[in-house]
């Protein structure tokens, strides 16, 4: 960047400090606590959910990644190289978020409930060198036996063994991360179970889940080193009527057996909202994982865009303090546009969000909400949109030494023409 502009971003950010001054806001600071929230980015945007178990096989299990973009990654060796172009345009330290489906198996069949540490062997050293945390999925769908629809409530127990031992398998690759990291990995159970059409027996199912989470969890693991987390979900396609994991029974499990809850933002009826569940889940439980996504009238996993719902999150996990309690995922897969500048922009609106919510007087506007003064409240949040958070951003990425403003855009239509095009 020119001399002139860096001085420029480094001016407008001393104007902008002075501003937040005034309201006891300071900025250093504030960027201080910024460079500790770690997000932590799905590796699935990059390869549209498609794995390297069988990369010519369907996304199945009610998601589905539209759109024919070309350049998607067809291996791990691109996969990790198009992370690493993201990462250049991310200000911060952050996580990536692996299925069991990225396992490398060296070109042999391993079925997935034989999957060992040593699959990802690979991935732990990328994030060694990078000092990157890693966290985990066991992959319960794009297979043979859940073509059905049913993987941890199948009626049939052979079914239902195989996924236990699937999950059981994940939980030892997490502990793995997390010994090798030195940072706790996060292994979330998501299942598409559920039944296109109106179900008579609602209950046992939900019995049959129940018992094969609590066999799958059995074995205590070291939450240094690894975490469980369990997600919930309305209706999925083929699963429109009744999915089996439903709020209700994933917080009921949850809360009973310690485990994390996870909220996905498309998981709810269209007009519910995650921002407004995580003060009360919390009241209940140390932890909380979070799948930030965009849901576009369903569950369509469109890439995050600093929306309302997206700075309520933020605001929420900023203003109850809950930053070292919530894990912050994300989770779409957009297939119709560039997948990198796809990823920087839903993870660089993530920390947006979440810096904005830093740069606001949240105890002043808690005293006046308390002394019952709601005219000064909804005046000053109106006021505080127009505040120069852009130029605290901009100088943020300066001092990162990642792109500023819409500069990435560049560097990822380079790297289309120079890489994602020869695929
Ligand atoms: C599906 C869930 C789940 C997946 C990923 C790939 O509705 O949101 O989290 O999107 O695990
Ligand atoms: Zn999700």
């Amino acid at each position: 960047m020119e001399m002139k502009n860096r001085e420029a971003i480094i001016e407008t950010y001393k104007l902008a400090k002075a501003k937040y001054e005034k309201w006891g806001i300071d900025t250093d600071k504030v960027l201080e606590d910024i460079e500790k929230v770690a997000i932590s980015i799905h590796c699935w945007q990059g390869d549209d959910v498609r794995g390297f178990e069988n990369p010519e096989g369907s996304l199945t299990g009610g998601i589905q990644a539209t759109g024919s973009y070309p350049g998607a990654a067809r291996n791990p060796e691109e996969l990790r190289a198009d992370i690493d172009k993201v990462l250049t345009m991310i200000p911060g330290k952050h996580r990536l978020n692996l299925h069991a489906i990225y396992a490398e198996t060296n070109g042999q069949k391993v079925e997935r409930n034989e999957l060992k540490p040593e699959h990802f062997k690979n991935w732990v050293e990328w994030a060694k060198e990078r000092g990157l945390g890693l966290d985990f999925n066991p992959s319960c769908f794009s297979h043979e036996l859940s073509a059905d629809g049913l993987t941890l409530s199948h009626p049939d127990k052979k079914v239902r063994d195989f996924w236990i031992e699937h999950c059981k398998a994940s939980r030892k690759i997490s502990e793995y991360f997390g010994k090798e990291l030195g940072t706790a990995s996060v292994t979330n159970v998501w299942i598409p179970d559920g039944y296109k059409d109106i179900p008579v027996d609602r209950l046992a199912p939900r019995k049959r889940l129940q018992e094969s989470l609590d066999e799958i969890f059995k074995e205590e693991i070291n939450p240094a080193y690894h975490l469980d987390a369990v997600e919930c979900k309305l209706f999925g396609i083929g699963s429109e009527s009744y999915v089996v994991g439903s709020h209700e029974f994933y917080m009921g499990y949850a809360l009973k057996n310690n485990k994390l809850l996870t909220l996905d933002a498309g998981h709810f009826h269209p007009t519910e909202v995650i921002s407004d569940k995580i003060s009360s889940v919390l009241n209940f439980s140390d932890e909380l994982l979070l799948h930030v996504s965009r849901p576009v009238r369903w569950d369509s996993d469109h890439v995050v865009l600093l929306t309302d719902e997206l700075r309520n999150i933020a605001e929420e996990i900023v203003r109850g303090n809950f930053i070292d309690r919530v894990h912050i995922g994300l989770d779409f897969f957009d297939a119709s546009i560039n997948r990198i500048a796809a990823w920087a922009i839903g993870t660089r609106n993530m920390i947006k969000a979440m810096l904005i919510a830093m740069l606001e007087p949240s105890d002043y506007l808690k005293d006046v909400e308390a002394n019952g003064d709601y005219t000064t409240r909804l005046a000053l949040l109106e006021e505080f949109k127009t505040y120069p958070s852009g130029a605290i951003w901009d100088y943020y990425c300066l001092t990162k030494e990642v792109a500023v403003g819409e500069e990435w855009l560049e560097e990822v239509q380079n790297y289309e023409k120079e890489v994602l095009s020869k695929r």
